[in-house]
């Protein structure tokens, strides 16, 4: 199908204090962001983790940088160590790193430097919950989250999880960034619409990095 927007230049949308969409912005780099996806799933890959209420999320995760994030029946926890492959996770690639970096100056966070990034891989029907990140050390850092193949609704709250909550659209290559005042505010994905993206196919990516450690 012919894209008459594929060269459109990014642009940015306020979503909340602090929390701003940088649309289209990793749509350039998205070659190397989807190559890179799938090496660091050499390494360490997607699976489907249980939270700690027996619930087996319908969210392949799997993580880069020196701490990554999981849950199992335990709890929620940031460790150096892949719990399936019991080896540490890989490094942030370069092109993660430079895009993130970009994104949060971008959004007037001029010195975030990410330890950890969470990749998220959504097939149709695949839901994020209403949640919060908090096991991060840093709080005053933001999250940069990258999005990448099917566009899926985000719902984003306040810091009640009854706030009402605004729909935002996500397309392949849109970020979002957000630190400060929204740094905690509740948000969820709706269940994943069937569709086919003509890079990526029936998937959505979610990449998001964190400051996870001091
Ligand atoms: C997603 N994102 O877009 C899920 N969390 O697939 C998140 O849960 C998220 O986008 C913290 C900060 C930004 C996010
Ligand atoms: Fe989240």
């Amino acid at each position: 199908m012919l894209d008459l927007f594929a060269d459109e230049a990014p642009w940015s949308e306020p979503l909340a204090p602090g929390a701003v969409v940088l649309r289209r912005l990793a749509r350039d780099s998205s070659d190397a962001l989807l190559a890179a996806v799938a090496q660091v799933a050499t390494v360490s890959p997607f699976r489907h983790m249980v939270t700690p209420g027996g619930y087996t999320m319908s969210v392949a995760m799997t993580n880069c940088g020196s701490l990554g994030w999981s849950t199992d029946s335990r709890g929620y926890c940031y460790a150096a160590i892949d719990p399936l492959t019991g080896h540490p996770w890989p490094a942030i690639p370069a092109v993660f790193l430079t895009l993130a970096k970009t994104a949060a100056s971008q959004a007037g966070y001029p010195e975030f430097s990410p330890d950890a990034c969470l990749i998220n891989r959504y097939q149709p029907g695949a839901k994020l919950s209403l949640h919060q990140d908090k096991d991060e050390a840093r709080l005053d850092a933001p999250i940069v989250s990258v999005s990448l193949g099917l566009p899926a609704t985000f719902q984003f709250g306040g810091l009640n999880r009854s706030d009402p909550l605004q729909r935002v659209w996500l397309e392949h290559g849109d970020v979002v960034v957000w630190g400060g005042e929204s740094r905690l505010f509740y948000h969820a994905i709706l269940p994943l619409k069937a569709g086919s993206h003509p890079q990526v196919g029936a998937w959505r990516y979610n990449l998001t990095f964190r400051r996870a450690a001091q």
